[in-house]
Order: C-alpha cells, then sequence, then structure tokens
C-alpha cells in the first residue's frame, strides 16, 4: 500500500484512480455471446454453462424440490443469521416507501404522482469464489417489497450443476421460485432477449465481473434498465488518533478481501498512525483464507496522510467512495461535509461489514466515482413513479391561456389548439 504525504490536490484523480477495466476488448467479447443467447435461446445458455461453467445442465431453472429442500442442507446458525438480517433490511426498506401524493395545484388543476412497481426484474448473483447469498438479501427483500410482479434471479451453477444452498435457502425465505441456472454475459443476455425459460425484463441488477458489466451495459441499448454501472468495490477509511488501527486495519482487509481489482484507501492524519494501521494489516493479514486476493488488492490501494481535515474532506468529496467510514473525533462536523459517498459507516463499532450483510442499509453501493451522481440500490430501484393530472373545466380556463402563449412562443400550435379548442367550446356552451 503505498503512503502519500499530503499530497497535491492536481495529484489526488492520478494517485488515487482505480484499477481501470479495458471496457473496449470486453465489449468484443460479450457482443457475440449476448448475440448466440439472443438467436439460440435456452440452447446457447446450455453451452455457455458447459464452456465457462463446464457443467451439462438439462434443466435450466432449478425445479422447486431443490429450492424448497435447501434448507435442510444449511446450517440452523446461519439460517438464523439470514433471517436476521432479512428482518432488518425489510424493516429499513420497508420505511422507504413514499405514499402517493396529490395537490391541488391551482384551483381546478390537481396533480398527483404514484409509485409502481417495475412488473420483471431479474437479479444477478455472482458465483465464484464467495457464494453472495448476502445480495439475494439485499436485492430480493426490496423488489418483493415494491410488489414487483415477476422476479428472476440468475446465478451461475457450480461443476455439479447445483446452486450453493445458501443461495436457494435465502431465495425461498424471501418467496423467489424462478432461479436460472446461468451466470456472466449470457445470463445477463437471458434476461434482455427473453428465453424459452428465461423472461425479458424490465431491468436487470446486481454486482458481477467486467463480463457482466459491460453486458449490463449493452442491455441498455436494448431497452432494458440496469440498476447501476458497477465496478470493483472499494472503501474509504476517514481516521483520526481516536480510531483504533486493528479496527481500520480490519475494515480496510474486509474490503481489500473482494477481488483483486478491489481499491481500498486510508485517510489519516499523521503518517505514524498511518504506519500503525499498516502494521496492524500486515499482522492481520497472516490468518486471512484470501490473502493472496487482499494483498493483490493492497497493491492498487493508498493510505494518504492529510494534515488539514478540512483538504481530508475535500479529497473523500472529490474520491467519492462507494463505502466510507468515519472515525474521527468530531465526526458530526465530518459528516456535515460529505457530500458524495455511496453509504457511510460512523464510529470505532461501525465496521462496513454490517452494512454488508445485516444492519438494515443495501449494499449494492456505486462505485468507481459514480457515488457523485448515483444512489445505491433502494426500495425506489424497483418502482417506477408514474405522474398523473386531471383538470376541471375551470381549471383549463384558469390555466389555458398560460399554455396556450408558451406553445404559441415554441412555434407550436397543434399544441396551442389542444388548449384553445376547448376555451371555445366552454365559452360557446355557457
Ligand atoms: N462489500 C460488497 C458487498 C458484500 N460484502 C457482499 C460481503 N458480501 C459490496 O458492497
Ligand atoms: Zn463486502
Amino acid at each position: 500500500m503505498k503512503i502519500l504525504v499530503n499530497p497535491d490536490v492536481n495529484t489526488w484523480s492520478k494517485e488515487l484512480a482505480r484499477p481501470v477495466r479495458k471496457m473496449k476488448d470486453i465489449t468484443k467479447i460479450v457482443k457475440p455471446i449476448m448475440k448466440k443467447v439472443k438467436r439460440q435461446g435456452d440452447k446457447a445458455l446450455r453451452k455457455f454453462a458447459l464452456e465457462y461453467d463446464h457443467v451439462e445442465i438439462d434443466e435450466i431453472l432449478v425445479d422447486q424440490e431443490a429450492i424448497d429442500s435447501a434448507g435442510q442442507k444449511v446450517d440452523p446458525e446461519l439460517k438464523e443469521a439470514i433471517q436476521t438480517a432479512k428482518n432488518n433490511i425489510e424493516k429499513f426498506h420497508k420505511l422507504q416507501d413514499a405514499p402517493p401524493l396529490t395537490s391541488e395545484i391551482m384551483g381546478g388543476v390537481i396533480c398527483m404522482r404514484k409509485s409502481v412497481p417495475i412488473q420483471k426484474v431479474g437479479l444477478y448473483i455472482p458465483g465464484g469464489t464467495a457464494p453472495l447469498f448476502s445480495t439475494v438479501l439485499m436485492l430480493g427483500i426490496p423488489a418483493k417489497l415494491a410488489g414487483c410482479k415477476e422476479i428472476v434471479l440468475c446465478t451461475p451453477p457450480d461443476t455439479s450443476g447445483e446452486i450453493h444452498p445458501a443461495i436457494l435457502f435465502t431465495a425461498k425465505i424471501i418467496g423467489i421460485d424462478k432461479i436460472v441456472k446461468a451466470g456472466g454475459a449470457q445470463a445477463i443476455a437471458a434476461m434482455t432477449y427473453g428465453t424459452a425459460s428465461v423472461p425479458r425484463v424490465d431491468k436487470i441488477f446486481g454486482p458481477g465481473n467486467q463480463y457482466v458489466t459491460a453486458a449490463k451495459q449493452l442491455a441498455t441499448n436494448k431497452g432494458v434498465a440496469i440498476d447501476m454501472p458497477a465496478g470493483p468495490s472499494e472503501v474509504l477509511v476517514y481516521a483520526d488518533e481516536t480510531a483504533i488501527p486493528d479496527f481500520v486495519a480490519a475494515d480496510l482487509l474486509s474490503q481489500a478481501e473482494h477481488g483483486v481489482d478491489s481499491q481500498v484507501v486510508l485517510v489519516g492524519p499523521s503518517e505514524k498512525f498511518v504506519r500503525k494501521v499498516i502494521k496492524c494489516m500486515d499482522s492481520q493479514l497472516e490468518a486471512l483464507p484470501r490473502q493472496k486476493i487482499a494483498r493483490k488488492a493492497l497493491e492498487n490501494s493508498v493510505a494518504v496522510v492529510m494534515d488539514d481535515p478540512e483538504k481530508s474532506i475535500h479529497l473523500i468529496n472529490s474520491y467519492a467512495p462507494e463505502h466510507l467510514i468515519v472515525a474521527v473525533k468530531d465526526e458530526d462536523e465530518a459528516l456535515s461535509a460529505i457530500v458524495n459517498a455511496g453509504s457511510v459507516f460512523i464510529g470505532n463499532y461501525t465496521p462496513e461489514s454490517a452494512g454488508d450483510y445485516a444492519s438494515g442499509t443495501n449494499h449494492t453501493l456505486p462505485t468507481n466515482g459514480y457515488a457523485r451522481a448515483y444512489s445505491g440500490v433502494s426500495l425506489d430501484s424497483f418502482v417506477k413513479k408514474i405522474t398523473y393530472q386531471k383538470i376541471t373545466a375551470a381549471g383549463i380556463k384558469a390555466l389555458g391561456p398560460t399554455i396556450a402563449i408558451m406553445a404559441e412562443n415554441e412555434n407550436l400550435h397543434a399544441h396551442k389548439n389542444a388548449v384553445s379548442i376547448r376555451l371555445n367550446h366552454l365559452s360557446k356552451n355557457k
């Protein structure tokens, strides 16, 4: 992990650059995969399962019996933990419900707005080295709460064609039963175009590797919405001498173990403090099963010494971290100045892991600086808001002239006519 001491503002974007993904090359690989799935549907999914997941699959969908019985293969302690996390995530996401609003904006002009669930959604759960059943909670719970009519979950099978029982159990307790044994770009393609077994969806959610990300991006050209452009996970810890170096080290490593392309950033008040944290990381690393991944991620990572708190905040806002941990004495002052972050963890006893799993907030968050303009996934992500209006005769009489003159000045006379035809009708039928 490199250490920078009071780096000049002009060097920040270069020094804290995220590991780059060459999207162009990846798109070249992903496009033919998408095309094949579009043309051959389930047949292509079977072919890609053989090629990429090294397994022959007959049934594309997991059968109901396997979903219902998956709980028998999950440790009772884990089942209880998943249930607690589910309760908390449900509680916090239920609170996000925006009730319909209606207002008589001026006499006889009534405007309304209502959240309506996106009817068909697709959830992508990556396979690979970690079975992310927590992501099933983070995407499945708000989808259910929003009232989405069709929820499809795609996840790659293992080499025996099975899906991890904790993923199936989590899906089961949320009430998701359309589980597709497909991963990678081909899964995204299936949800984009639809196949005999996989319905076409309106919006695709979920993290994934660069192929999945590229496929999601391509899906947007086909009229399918996506949650956000996802990149490798990251955390920035903003700490001072009131923080406990071992805690800070543990938080940085928890994010570094996600993948070799993850990035972690420490912003601390002195070189002495920063070195202490790095020492703690070195000793904690020894015991980590994923230390190889974490060590690689640390090569992309930076510790920044900043002796001026104002500059620290400036740096945090320009980096716009996916996760921000604030462990400083004057946390309120720091928090009030933070404007760019996906999710914020406050104080010495709030590890990022809490939000990753079980406190109630969502862990699907904007990476790669997108926190400047994007929010993380929430109940809102699964609804669209329809506006309505109803204008009475008195209302169009009052507002009509305003509309007419604006339309005339935009040279849009048919627009003007739509109003004047009504006003004339009303004046004739007085
Ligand atoms: N930190 C990841 C989420 C996750 N962590 C899942 C553990 N499991 C991205 O926010
Ligand atoms: Zn995590």
